[in-house]
């Protein structure tokens, strides 16, 4: 069965052009309920972290410098079968390839600065949402 909660992150890109109001509105238009959200910055090593799953991948250093590099903001995201509708929202990886009217297609600058995160799994959805919030359960 799948889960009702997924992890965001709005990236730099997407924070520094001032999107992240048109986004935010975006994400509950869609029927998704913010269980925990706020605005900050990850240090490289954070962000090497966050993305260790991406080790081995060729731009995982470009990835993690480009993530450590502007504001963000991650949200713990509430709805029914989150993790998929939540990826139908935001579109594909590569903003050239996003369906039109999703979050990529309308705000994304490239295949890294791509506007938002969207977790892959409900166990990583959970896992990315401990990384930014204590107490994740009791949100
Ligand atoms: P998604 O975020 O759509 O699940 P993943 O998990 O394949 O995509 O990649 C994680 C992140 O790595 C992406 N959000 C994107 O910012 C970055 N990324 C993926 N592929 C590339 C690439 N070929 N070049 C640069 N950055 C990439």
């Amino acid at each position: 069965m799948s889960g009702n909660r997924t992890f965001t992150m709005i990236k730099p890109d997407a924070t520094g052009a001032g999107n992240t109001g048109a986004i935010t509105k975006m994400i509950e238009d869609a029927g998704f309920r913010i269980v925990a959200m706020k605005k900050t910055k990850l240090s490289a090593e954070m962000a090497g972290k966050f993305y260790e799953i991406h080790k081995e991948r060729p731009f995982y250093g470009e990835l993690c410098a480009y993530m450590s590099s502007g504001s963000i903001v991650p949200m713990i995201l509430e709805k029914d079968n989150a993790v998929e509708d939540f990826r139908k929202l935001i579109g594909a990886t590569d903003p050239k390839k996003a369906a039109p009217g999703t979050v990529r297609a309308l705000f994304a600058k490239s295949i890294d600065a791509n506007a938002v995160h969207g977790s892959d799994s409900d166990e990583n959805a959970a896992i990315e949402g401990n990384f930014f919030f204590s107490q994740f359960e009791r949100f």
